[in-house]
């Protein structure tokens, strides 16, 4: 029971860094919160020399990490810690139990399949990638028998370790000129809610064409969506390392993976938010779009910009509606545009199921990180709302966020992206 309530946050230990929590030696992530902007550089800096993991960076002094500590750097970390100014509190006091709980259910579900056939399958479990692409195949076949909708699929590149990029058209068919909406998931491969939610704006499409809101969305635009970016990350973190973020490339140093979101050619500068340290889990790649997933996203979505209205890219956690710039805390021309429309998303997706979303300038709202893709369809491709969201959730789960989780996350994300597309019209005719 305690062990729940502290992984619920309740029953947080509340105390200064130092106190031993920690005898058993768990895999936890803390919130420090620091007290000055000094504390927070000081312990910006210790993350970097104990090689701990930071799930969530604060942009002032004032907001908290969320900081991921493997067992065997615990005590060396919250030494350091004890010598300055600042509140720890556990906030996932045993991880590895979450991770286990985790794989425990997608075992049981992979045994009963009857439970979770077909494609029902999106709404309940966490697919692997060749599920995932059976998935889209069956879109794009089930699509044919139908005059109501139309789904293509299309290779857009090919990783470091072989796995075809996909990407799935879907429209009508009846128009050239409609305006076209770009999505990705899968960035980061340990956001597991994000490919998620892509399949289910898929499944909605393809599948719920008699849905009055199903018909505005398809009458009215082209639908490019790309499930998984970086299937080589993603696949690992489903087979090797739940907690992996960047793709598979190989490195100098024998250290693996580029931070996809960070390879991006608009204003692309490792020193803002990114590293040049290729065993670092934020490499920027020794040169923007060095990685076969930015330069297929790139390649893609160059040859096929006219028309583009909008551009999401969907990741997890914090449950923000993030809009340029991530490379610096100047506001857009236009931020207003932007903002408005995320505002009314926000509010849309609020009345589904309670969820609060914060809406804002990725840098002013989270933190800089230049490399990033809104950013670049934003500057260099000139797609006007260009946004990035970070699913839920804020306090309990951070990237484990059981599949119980998936189908309302995805129906209050589904209904933030109806009343985006609805506002759009409106707004732009
Ligand atoms: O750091 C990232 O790449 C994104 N957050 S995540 O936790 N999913 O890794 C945020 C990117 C948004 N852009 C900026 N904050 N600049
Ligand atoms: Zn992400």
């Amino acid at each position: 029971m305690t062990d729940i309530l502290r992984r619920r946050g309740v029953l947080s230990l509340n105390t200064r860094a130092g106190v031993n929590f920690t005898q058993n030696k768990m895999h936890q992530v803390l919130h420090i919160a620091p007290r000055s902007l000094t504390d927070l550089d000081t312990v910006l800096a210790l993350h970097r020399t104990h090689e701990v993991d930071v799930w969530r960076h604060p942009t002032t002094w004032n907001q908290t990490l969320d900081v991921y500590v493997a067992p065997d750097k615990i005590e060396a970390f919250l030494d350091e810690l004890k010598l300055i100014n600042v509140e720890v509190k556990v906030w996932i006091h045993d991880l590895q139990r979450l991770m286990d709980e985790e794989k425990v259910s997608l075992a049981r579900k992979a045994r009963h399949p009857k439970t979770s056939q077909g494609k029902n399958k999106i709404f309940h479990t966490y697919l692997r990638y060749d599920e995932i692409r059976n998935f889209l195949r069956n879109a794009e076949s089930d699509s044919l028998r139908t005059d109501v909708v139309r789904a293509e699929r299309k290779i857009i590149g090919t990783t470091y370790e072989g796995r075809e990029i996909e990407l799935i058209h879907i429209s009508k068919g009846d128009s050239p000129n409609k305006k076209k909406i770009f999505i990705d998931g899968g960035v980061h491969a340990r956001e597991w809610i994000s490919p998620a939610f892509t399949l289910y704006i898929i499944y909605q499409l393809v599948y719920n064409t008699s849905n009055d809101d199903v018909k505005t969305l398809l009458n009215h635009f082209d639908w490019y969506i790309v499930p998984v970016l970086n299937p080589d990350g993603y696949e690992y973190s489903h087979t090797q390392n739940r907690l992996w973020r960047k793709n598979r490339s190989p490195n100098r140093r024998g250290c693996v993976g580029t931070d996809v979101n960070r390879n991006f050619g608009y204003q692309w500068n490792p020193r803002l938010g990114g590293s040049s340290d290729p065993c670092s889990d934020l490499f920027s790649g020794n040169t923007s779009f060095s990685e076969e997933e930015s330069r297929a996203l790139q390649n893609f979505i160059l040859a096929n910009n006219d028309n583009m209205i909008a551009y999401f890219t969907v990741h997890s956690y914090g449950q923000l509606w993030l809009y340029p710039w991530g490379y610096t805390n100047a506001l857009l021309d236009d931020w207003m545009d932007l903002e408005h429309l995320a505002n009314v998303s926000v509010s849309a997706l609020r009345q589904k199921h309670g969820t609060q979303y914060t809406v804002g300038s990725s840098t002013r709202v989270l933190y800089s990180a230049a490399g990033n893709s809104h950013d670049w369809a934003k500057g260099e491709a000139g797609i006007k709302y260009s946004y990035t969201l970070e699913l839920r959730d804020k306090e309990q789960y951070g990237f484990l966020l059981p599949e119980d989780q998936i189908k309302p996350t995805s129906e209050e994300t589904w209904t933030g992206l109806v009343a985006f597309s609805k506002a759009l019209l409106l707004y732009e005719g």
